[in-house]
């Protein structure tokens, strides 16, 4: 049954800041949250959106390891390109905090200390490997070893990234520190544990049978989660870096990330406003998560229990959350840079914030995987917002302003014509409204799009610029109909695009309309004198797109390069045999292709010796202009052989790169010819 709510209270999954933030984020979580608040805030709501960095974690010390830095530094990097880079995109939080704060630091440590007096911890110890050297305990990521499910030999102690397998470290072969490369050694070490087994009982209830309504990738996740069984949680760690476990005797141990992590919303909403405990602990409080699907047991099964262990606090409302995106086809991936970054995107295409803001939302993968790619992102910008949206606007405010020196035309009696199309207009509200409420916001964008997809089909029916010739007074009427329903589009897109509908506004020079107001008719009175119209959107020329492909193209090609392992030495030669071959630095004088063959290639050489023929299997890598007159090392006592009925007396030296691409081996100068190589 649909319950009424009082307030809102809006959360959006913490970024870790150990990188920047991707279209992968975007999609998944940061726009629909922001589409819904800012609905909710334009409705009048009483609403607030919480988000910050996410700063401890062990992703976030490996990164400072690698780096030469401390884990500070690390986050107070990153926690600046994500505030300001989400500023940029116009996610409008009400507070972006960090976990590193002395509020949160507080807040985390007083909710640990609360269950830990009330007795709801439990208290195990177990064997952890432990580095000797570094003298530390390994979180599973400082552990690498053989996978036992693929023989990769870079596996994680939590997962092997060759074949995607979840490890714990005891399946390790030959498991070693990343931190020494020593041996880790089995230790005893203590930790508290959150028994989740004692919620499974309301968990089952509030989810299973009270949140049939969650999205099925969410509840079937915790469905399958349930079902298995809870087990108790380990809620601290081993590690130098975190908020310290607020308990004598508990040196050198942390309150494990994810324990710390969704207490930051209540340490920044308390950040934000004394009244915050209203948002938190009263049960007209609509709380909800956006999050990602691999957040999605924290959010949905541990946060909850922690909240009930606690005892003051509401639990969500829902916690929408969508699948993957991925990139041109391939997972987007931070470690391998496959990703499109918001930070550089908002330097590199400036001013189409609301481009990425709605291909994001259009293609969201809300239901299933989806995929961006540029040449998607292009034909959207030039198809949907220019020639649609784009187009429509600027057609009534230019009209306006030729016809009528922007003054706006009253409108006389309406057709059958306007009545109809004023009807459909009519009909959007109400789906729009359902689907933002109900976290589809892919079909929402349809609907708010459909203001303008309607506008356009109107201007194009009634055509103001031919009748305009013959009958004056009613295209008074029409571009009337117009500008409101341009002004109704400035209301529809804002959730969505806000820096659009802002411009819609700028250039109708009118003031914000509330929500409520959508679907009005009459937004803008007779008389009114409009601004300048400008183009609200631009066309994406293929320049552009083909910079953005060619950009992750050498990404691809760099990671290749770096995936490709060298070849192991081969067996032992003596210097005698090396001795053997007579390697000469040679000039290459002419080149031919040998008539049908792909790819053999006649050329002719001087080595300093003679004048001679080499046949060689590089067409596909070179053309033979570009071959002439090269300096090339050959290995000139190679036994000549024969190839098409052509004798081959001798072998270029060739280096192949990553990518399997020939490459000439040559002097770093140019060489006499004849010279010896050895
Ligand atoms: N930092 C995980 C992530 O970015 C995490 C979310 C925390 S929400 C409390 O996937
Ligand atoms: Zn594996």
């Amino acid at each position: 049954m649909a319950k009424n709510f009082k307030r809102y209270l809006v959360t959006s999954a913490l970024p870790y800041a150990n990188g920047p933030v991707h279209i992968g984020h975007l999609a998944g979580v940061y726009v629909p949250s922001d589409i819904y608040t800012r609905y909710l805030r334009l409705r009048g709501c009483d609403v607030l959106s919480i988000c910050g960095s996410d700063e401890h974690g062990v992703p976030i010390t490996i990164k400072a390891k690698r780096e030469g830095i401390t884990p500070q530094q690390v986050v107070d990097r990153y926690h600046a390109i994500i505030k300001k880079s989400f500023e940029g995109l116009g996610i409008a939080f009400d507070i972006y905090s960090r976990t590193s704060s002395d509020e949160h630091t507080r807040t985390a440590s007083a909710f640990f200390r609360k269950l830990y007096d009330d007795g709801k911890f439990v208290e195990q110890t177990s064997e952890q490997y432990y580095d000797e050297e570094a003298k530390m305990f390994l979180a599973d990521r400082y552990i690498m070893g053989t996978c036992p499910k693929c023989g990769n030999e870079r596996a994680y102690g939590d997962q092997c990234e060759a074949c995607g397998s979840t490890l714990s470290p005891d399946e390790l072969i030959e498991p070693h520190s990343t931190l020494s490369g020593s041996v880790p050694v089995k230790k005893q070490t203590t930790h508290w544990y959150l028994p989740l087994n004692d919620y499974e009982q309301m968990l089952r209830e509030w989810i299973l049978e009270g949140h049939k309504e969650w999205k099925s990738n969410v509840y079937g996740q915790c469905k399958s989660w349930l079902d298995g069984g809870l087990q108790p949680r380990a809620v601290s760690r081993d590690l130098d870096w975190g908020i310290p476990v607020p308990v004598e005797g508990a040196e050198g141990k942390v309150l494990y990330v994810w324990f710390d992590a969704p207490i930051g919303y209540i340490s920044a909403t308390k950040e934000l406003t004394p009244d915050w405990e209203k948002y938190w602990k009263d049960e007209e409080t609509k709380l909800v998560h956006f999050i990602g699907k691999d957040n999605i047991v924290f959010h949905c099964i541990v946060f909850p229990s922690m909240l009930r262990a606690h005892g003051d606090y509401i639990l969500p409302e829902n916690v929408p959350s969508n699948e993957f995106l991925n990139l041109e086809g391939d997972k987007i991936s931070t470690s391998r840079n496959w990703a499109v970054w918001l930070h550089e995107y908002l330097e590199e295409m400036p001013g189409k914030e609301d481009v990425l803001r709605y291909v994001l939302c259009a293609n969201a993968p809300e239901t299933k995987d989806n995929d961006f790619t540029w040449k998607d992102y292009q034909a959207r910008n030039n198809n949907e917002l220019v020639a649609v949206l784009g187009n429509f606007v600027n057609r009534a405010l230019v009209l306006t302003k030729k016809y009528y020196d922007g003054v706006v035309p009253a409108a006389g009696e309406l057709t059958e014509y306007d009545r109809a199309t004023i009807e459909e207009l009519s009909q959007i509200k109400q789906s729009l409204e359902s689907n933002i409420e109900n976290y589809r916001f892919r079909e929402a964008l349809k609907d708010a799009m459909n203001y303008a997809r309607i506008g356009n089909k109107y201007l194009a029916d009634s055509e103001p610029w031919k009748v305009i010739k013959t009958d004056a007074e009613r295209v008074k009427t029409i571009l009337n109909v117009a500008l409101q329903i341009t002004a109704n589009i400035a209301i529809a897109i804002e959730p969505f695009m806000p820096f659009s509908a802002a411009k819609i506004l700028r250039m109708l020079a009118v003031e914000h309309f509330g929500w409520e107001r959508l679907g009005d008719m009459s937004l803008i009175e007779a008389g009114h004198t409009i601004g300048e119209p400008e183009l609200l959107f631009e066309k994406i020329e293929d320049e552009v797109i083909q910079r953005q492909i060619d950009k992750l193209a050498a990404i691809k090609e760099a990671n290749l390069a770096a995936e490709v392992k060298a070849e192991p030495q081969k067996d032992e030669c003596t210097f005698d045999d090396f001795q053997k071959m007579d390697i000469r630095v040679s000039t290459i004088v002419a080149a031919e292709k040998v008539a049908k063959t792909k790819k053999l290639l006649k050329l002719t050489i001087d080595t300093g010796i003679d004048t001679r023929t080499i046949v060689s299997g590089i067409a596909e890598h070179f053309t033979p202009e570009e071959l002439v007159g090269k300096q090339v090392l050959v290995l000139v006592n190679l036994a000549p052989r024969e190839l098409k009925g052509i004798l081959s007396q001798g072998m270029i030296l060739m280096a192949e790169d990553a990518t399997g691409k020939l490459r000439l081996v040559q002097p770093s100068e140019p060489v006499k010819a004849g010279s010896m190589v050895g």
